[in-house]
């Protein structure tokens, strides 16, 4: 298992769910907090897992220390799958959570199939760009049709969770961590660590 790890996010919600499961594991933790010099790669890769590479090798690479990446996304079934890739920029350059979540909901406006998805690549890289894993973890649920709760971040509050049989915003960490597609990446990645150990 590696001793030292730099949790390779700018998003602050990924990052504290991944101190949260992480934070048992005799691993030395690091956020790029502690590079604050570090500006965000530009994702230009196709996939989840080709901006998840892109990422933890980007910043293994300046922090010179092992990274892990996450790439993830929402998934909506009457989209195609869309917002998928694009899932953080889905209104604009400019995108917030709060126009993420109005263009999504006016764009599913007038849709019934409500099934949709979180997906979550997880990449490992070693300083000299060396990919060591690479994970995933999906978690089923519906779009809702309004925000429901103010707990967690990005489309959490109306992202219903089938497991859950609440929205993620209302959810509590401990819970969202029991069934969410960042935790079943994580829990697949800690498995091989252990068994590579
Ligand atoms: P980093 O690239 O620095 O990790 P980011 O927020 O840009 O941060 P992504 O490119 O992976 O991360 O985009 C993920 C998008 O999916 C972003 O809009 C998130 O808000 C959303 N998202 C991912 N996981 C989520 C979760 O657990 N709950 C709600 N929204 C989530």
């Amino acid at each position: 298992m590696l001793r030292q790890l730099c949790i390779a996010t700018k998003n602050e919600g990924k990052a504290a769910e991944f101190m949260e499961m992480l934070k048992n594991l005799p691993i030395e933790l690091h956020s790029l907090a502690e590079f604050p010099g570090i500006v965000e790669p530009e994702e230009t890769g196709k996939t989840l897992s080709a901006n998840a590479r892109l990422k933890a090798q980007y910043y293994a690479k300046l922090t010179n220390m092992p990274c892990l990446a996450d790439d993830s996304g929402l998934e909506c079934a009457a989209l195609n799958g869309a917002p998928g890739v694009l899932t953080a920029r889905y209104s604009g350059e400019n995108a917030t959570d709060k126009s993420n979540i109005e263009k999504l909901l006016s764009d599913m406006k007038f849709c019934i199939r409500r099934n949709c998805c979180f997906r979550c690549v997880i990449a490992v890289s070693l300083p000299e760009g060396k990919i060591l894993n690479e994970v995933e973890g999906i978690c089923d649920g519906l779009l809702l049709h309004e925000e429901v709760g103010t707990a967690g971040f990005g489309y959490d509050p109306i992202f219903w969770s089938k497991e859950l049989h609440m929205s993620f915003g209302e959810a509590t960490q401990e819970q969202k961590n029991a069934v969410s597609h960042r935790a079943r990446a994580l829990k697949r990645l800690i498995q091989i660590w252990k068994k590579h150990r």
